[in-house]
């Protein structure tokens, strides 16, 4: 699924972020940047060490904001890594700190002549933000924030399961229609 929104394409499909041609990938990394599980490991699996040399440097990076590293061996550009809340109870400022994260992961390709972005659906799985509310807050932001900035040509949300996939289909017809 695709929509423009002025002069931004948001496009919905499903597959695996790390074989992504974008300018950048976002990783939904942690406050430490050492790696983990989920698309965290897969994007250094596949990217190789040079990226995590990059993370060592930089040393951290707070809840809600992103950093942005080379790419190593992916065909992207640049890794940016955000950091996503923990879900508790939806009461510890979560929805703010998931929309910070795409709004800083967006501003750090626009400071780095990155055109096009391709994002996982951050949150949602170790740190157990529920799906249905990470899509349509992921989705706001984003068009939010296109409609504010120049210099993205294309949002691409790469969603890893059918299910996640149908949910921020169904997400973004809400938002787009209603
Ligand atoms: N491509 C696209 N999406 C993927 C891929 C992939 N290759 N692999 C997994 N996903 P998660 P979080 C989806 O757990 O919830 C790590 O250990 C996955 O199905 O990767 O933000 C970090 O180091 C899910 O829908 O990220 C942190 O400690 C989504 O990506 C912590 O997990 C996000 O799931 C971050 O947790």
């Amino acid at each position: 699924m695709e929509v423009k929104i002025k002069n931004t394409t948001i496009s919905l499909v499903r597959g695996d972020i790390t074989k992504e041609d974008t300018d950048a990938i976002v990783n939904a990394a942690n406050s430490r940047l050492v790696g983990g599980g989920g698309v965290d490991g897969a994007i250094h699996r596949a990217g190789g060490p040079k990226i995590m040399k990059e993370c060592r440097k930089i040393g951290g990076c707070p809840t809600g904001d992103a950093v942005i590293t080379c790419s190593g061996n992916l065909k992207a550009k640049h890794v940016i890594h955000t950091v996503g809340p923990i879900y508790r109870d939806g009461n510890h400022n979560e929805e703010k700190l998931l929309e910070s994260v795409y709004r800083s992961s967006l501003e750090r390709a626009i400071e780095n002549g990155a055109r096009s972005v391709a994002f996982p659906s951050i949150s949602t799985g170790v740190y157990g933000y529920p799906i249905h509310e990470a899509a349509s807050v992921a989705l706001k932001t984003v068009i939010d924030f296109i409609k504010t900035h120049k210099g993205i040509d294309l949002v691409k949300f790469v969603l890893f399961s059918e299910r996640d996939s149908k949910v921020y289909k169904k997400a973004l017809e809400d938002i787009i229609g209603g």
